[in-house]
């Protein structure tokens, strides 16, 4: 049985090949993409037993990413198909320096027909933990409507819950309405993550003290907020807060995918009964390993891997 539940988009992605605006590249590499798709490989690469909710379309992308699911050790007993619709895409330029920009095509993507009826019976009370991102609920009200139901189910049910804001500013209907949404779906989580700019947009604040005292008002056990090459702030309920310092890396090849292997971190550590800054050892280590890959989860380690990385790191 699984210990973890994630739903999320999956993509296919296409990776340019050469420098330059995706409108000039003419050849790409195709891999896969999904913010809770890379967390769930993640936790597999590290021996977690995951199930992976989502919907595909019946066409050869949506093939790949279940062949690739299944490849990765996941649980893919779960995955819905759509016949009428198609799998989401995405394609993603290469850079030298800074964040790549992505183009999607997935506005009308199988995904974004799932609804509440399709993941009624899904068991999240009797899991271990359920890891939501903010992405699912954007892409359509049925989504969303069916992320705030899982949510509360395993709410009720006393189900671990951690939540990545990851803000996607471009796939939202308005930024106020992205602000409300997500900070109601915080508010069910034990655990918050939320990256300091993240918290600019989400509460007004990029002081690590005020987005995690936002967080822990509305519930929160802990909360742990990102901060790039600072590292990340720890903030459990009545302590102060413990700055975490990152792993520095000599090239980093894509920032994209980073905030997932932060959230693998973060859970791996909970799941092996680790304190909460001995995580976010685990959480910052997995996305230094992941900004060295130009793949959104082609970095992503294996449980010896990280163990000598972290060890060897100086
Ligand atoms: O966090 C990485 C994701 O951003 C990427 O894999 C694609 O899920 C994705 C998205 O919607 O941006």
């Amino acid at each position: 049985m699984a210990s973890v539940v994630l739903i999320g988009e999956p993509m296919g992605l296409f990776r340019a090949q050469e420098y330059g605006a995706v409108k000039d590249v003419s050849r790409f590499t195709r891999s896969v993409a999904g913010a809770e798709l890379n967390v769930g490989i993640g936790l597999s690469r590290l021996d977690h037993k995951v199930k992976y909710v989502t919907k595909l379309g019946v066409d050869p992308i949506g093939e790949h990413i279940l062949d690739y699911l299944n490849n990765e050790g996941m649980d893919t007993s779960s995955v819905l198909f759509s016949d009428n619709h198609e799998t989401g895409l995405m394609l993603k330029n290469k850079v030298s320096d800074g964040d790549p920009v992505t183009a999607y095509y997935r506005r009308y993507s199988a995904f974004t027909t799932l609804s509440v009826e399709e993941i009624k019976n899904l068991d999240v009370e009797s899991i271990e933990l359920l890891h939501i991102t903010g992405i699912p609920p954007a892409v359509s009200f049925s989504v969303r409507e069916a992320i705030f139901y899982l949510m509360k189910k395993a709410k009720e049910a006393g189900t671990f819950i951690t939540f990545d804001p990851n803000i996607r500013p471009s796939i939202w209907e308005s930024e106020k309405t992205m602000i409300s949404v997500l900070n109601e779906l915080a508010s069910y989580a034990d655990v918050v993550l939320p990256g300091v700019a993240e918290g600019k947009i989400l509460m007004g604040s990029d002081d690590v003290e005020e987005i995690a005292h936002f967080y822990l008002d509305q519930g929160a056990q802990v909360v742990i907020t990102k901060s790039g090459a600072h590292g990340a702030f720890v903030t459990e309920k009545g302590k102060e807060t413990v700055n975490v310092k990152g792993f520095k890396v000599d090239k980093v090849v894509d920032t994209v995918g980073a905030g997932d292997g932060f959230a693998v971190g973060v859970i791996h550590g909970y799941l092996n009964g680790r304190s909460w800054t001995e995580a976010a050892v685990y959480a910052n280590a997995i996305g230094s390993l992941q900004v060295q890959h130009s793949g959104d989860n082609e970095g992503l380690p294996t449980r010896s891997r990280l163990e000598s990385y972290i060890a060897n790191y100086s």
